[in-house]
């Protein structure tokens, strides 16, 4: 495939944060390891002016999704904690970037970038119609964030070299792509976008 970045593409980089990171309180495994591949993603679209958007689950310390509230989760990404910030090798640019947080209120979840948010607004205030997502996880946010997309109407490009799955389930992810593709999805790779 063969993709140019124009003004009507934003991309989408879901929940790069310290606990969702190996060593954190949920880790995605190697999850760190698509942060080189992340960062380049970033300057492309960063260099040719387009926005980039960054989600974070950014939870109350009391989280319905904690196992100590009868949630399935380990406590993870309370707000203004060490592990709910960005990976600091993650390459947040100065400009034209809008952090999205998410599952901020205790009682409800929010596995989607969409949901609770802003973002579809500021999308399509600036007149985005198609929206490359990469992050973790991809059976959770990436998953979710790439559906909403779809569901609103935009053309949704997974970035395949940049996701990462926590696969509960064995072949979690797998069966997320699977279900992305039969919405109408796209996977790509850094390859697929043409850089001039
Ligand atoms: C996520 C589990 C719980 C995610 C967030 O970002 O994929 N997963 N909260
Ligand atoms: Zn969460």
């Amino acid at each position: 495939m063969r993709l140019k970045v124009t003004e009507i593409d934003a991309l989408i980089i879901v929940d790069m944060q310290n606990d969702f990171m190996p060593g954190g309180a949920l880790p995605v495994p190697e999850g760190d390891k698509i942060i080189p591949i992340l960062n380049k993603y970033i300057d492309l679209f960063s260099g040719s002016g387009n926005p980039v958007f960054f989600t974070r689950d950014w939870h109350p310390e009391n989280h319905i999704s904690f196992k100590g509230q009868g949630g399935i989760w380990p406590v993870h990404c309370v707000q203004e904690t060490e592990g709910a910030k960005f990976h600091p090798d993650l390459k947040i640019p100065q400009d034209n970037k809008f952090v999205i947080s998410k599952g901020t209120s205790r009682d409800f979840d929010a596995y989607s970038g969409f949901q609770g948010t802003i973002l579809n607004d500021l999308l399509s205030e600036r007149g985005i119609k198609r929206l490359f997502v990469g992050g973790v996880a991809t059976d959770y946010c990436v998953f979710n964030t790439a559906l909403g997309g779809i569901n609103l109407g935009y053309q949704v490009f997974v970035l395949q070299d940049g996701i990462k799955g926590v696969d509960v389930n064995p072949g979690d992810s797998e069966r997320a792509l699977n279900k992305l593709l039969e919405k109408g999805a796209s996977l790509i790779d850094l390859k697929d976008i043409a850089s001039d």
